[in-house]
């Protein structure tokens, strides 16, 4: 359910600008009517685990993704010995990785993360694409949320601009909309299957929230 100020998302809705100046995206939040049930997640990593599938190729620029993701991680409560790391040789291989992490049942989310640049064949948009709707599938399957940490550039350039430290490193941003897609769903669970009731004439558990 919404919860006020809670419910804001730190970094996501930066407005972030093009090289001249133009925003790159819309400004403004969501605004859902306040009539409505609405369930809202916030990168909550407390009490959470986390699996994340790398490829080692473009390792240089992989590192620094993982490093954004893992530090993104911990600052949203995620303690580091529940983050687990499974390494596939390239972004290619990155949907097996999520599905295998997925069906160990041990995550609330996974991120996956990848670089691929545009070389001269079209060798770039395969391995792209199908770590694009891999990755998809490997969530929609397992129905544990898989975030897309996957550089896909047109230049080495562009892939540094988006990997360096700070805001704007894209594992970082992938391990934030994992962790809010594992809180939005606890959530809905919650709603979904609420404790059982007590019986008759017996006091019911304690209320989420409750002591
Ligand atoms: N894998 C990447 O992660 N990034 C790339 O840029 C890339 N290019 O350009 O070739 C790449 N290729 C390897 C691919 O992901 C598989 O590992 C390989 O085809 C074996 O299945």
């Amino acid at each position: 359910m919404s919860e006020g100020p809670d419910s804001r998302i730190e970094g996501a809705d930066a407005l972030r600008v093009t090289e001249d100046g133009q925003p790159e995206h819309a400004p403004g939040r969501l605004e859902i009517p306040s009539e409505l049930q609405a369930f809202v997640g916030v990168p909550n990593g407390v009490r959470r685990s986390v699996g994340i599938v790398v490829a080692h190729f473009n390792g240089e620029i992989t590192t620094r993704l993982l490093d954004g993701a893992v530090e993104a991680l911990v600052r949203s409560g995620v303690q580091r010995d529940r983050i687990e790391v499974l390494q596939v040789p390239g972004a290619f291989e990155l949907p097996l990785g999520a599905v295998a992490l997925a069906r160990t049942r041990r995550y609330q989310c996974i991120v996956a993360l990848g670089c691929v640049i545009r070389g001269e064949t079209p060798h770039f948009d395969y391995v792209a694409q199908e770590a694009a709707s891999g990755l998809q599938l490997a969530a929609l399957e397992t129905g544990v949320p898989v975030s897309f940490g996957v550089l896909t550039c047109d230049t080495l350039e562009q892939a540094e601009a988006r990997s360096r430290e700070g805001e704007d490193n894209k594992g970082a941003e992938a391990a934030r909309s994992a962790l809010e897609m594992a809180d939005v769903f606890a959530r809905l669970r919650r709603v979904a299957s609420p404790p059982p009731a007590a019986p008759a004439g017996q006091p019911g558990p304690p209320a989420p929230g409750q002591a």
